[in-house]
């Protein structure tokens, strides 16, 4: 082949292989990728160990699909849309997985990370979200993201900032009213992309027993 044919040829099939959602704009929510290590987490939190809660193997999407586990709350919430596994293609469904926390603590530090990919047929009006859904349905939001899958369809790493921090030790009883039943973290994301697993670290901290500065 000619020398300037080849080139054009190489040109239209790499154009030819990008074809994708187009890149939506991420906004995020009390998130940020300062601080996204446990390295900067044990740093913050010096007498504190860490859990880790995961929902989904680390296995890039394979089959068999991962369970979720989402509790009643969280299973009626936006219960039209049909709650999807970890790993299958999905289109217009609802990713739902929910994880026990300590119920009389505060938060130090706490870090998200999840892998996603769009799949689905509308990207742009997309969504990822943690936090709570309370007795009355509503989803109290701790944080979250626009679009997830636009930055990158790799593994995605963040620390929750200072107001998402104070958000999420609500909900893990720093002031001392959560019982174990609903100290509770919702995943809940919509809807036309997959999710190959989610993982949180959470550092606690004190309560509103142990410190003045509640
Ligand atoms: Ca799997
Ligand atoms: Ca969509
Ligand atoms: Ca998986």
């Amino acid at each position: 082949m000619h020398a300037q044919t080849k080139l054009a040829a190489i040109a239209l099939t790499a154009l030819a292989a990008y074809v994708g959602p187009v890149v939506q704009a991420q906004t995020l929510n009390h998130l940020t990728t300062i601080d996204n290590t446990v390295a900067a987490g044990d740093a913050k939190c010096p007498d504190q160990p860490f859990y880790l809660y995961s929902g989904g193997k680390k296995d890039n999407y394979a089959a068999p699909a991962d369970s979720v586990y989402p509790r009643p709350e969280l299973a009626a919430f936006v219960a039209t849309c049909p709650t999807m596994s970890y790993d299958p293609k999905t289109s217009n469904a609802c990713q739902r997985d929910s994880f026990n926390l300590q119920n009389t603590r505060s938060v130090c530090h706490a870090i998200i990370e999840f892998k996603t990919k769009f799949t689905g047929d509308v990207p742009g009006n997309d969504g990822f979200s943690i936090g709570h859904v309370d007795g009355a349905g509503t989803f109290q939001s701790v944080a979250g993201m626009s679009n997830p899958y636009s930055v990158t369809t790799g593994v995605q790493r963040f620390s929750l900032d200072d107001a998402g921090l104070a958000l999420l030790s609500v909900q893990t009883g720093v002031n001392m009213d959560k019982t174990p039943q609903d100290s509770v973290l919702d995943l809940f994301a919509q809807d036309d992309f997959k999710v190959d697993y989610f993982h949180i670290w959470v550092w606690y901290g004190k309560n509103c027993a142990e410190t003045a500065s509640c």
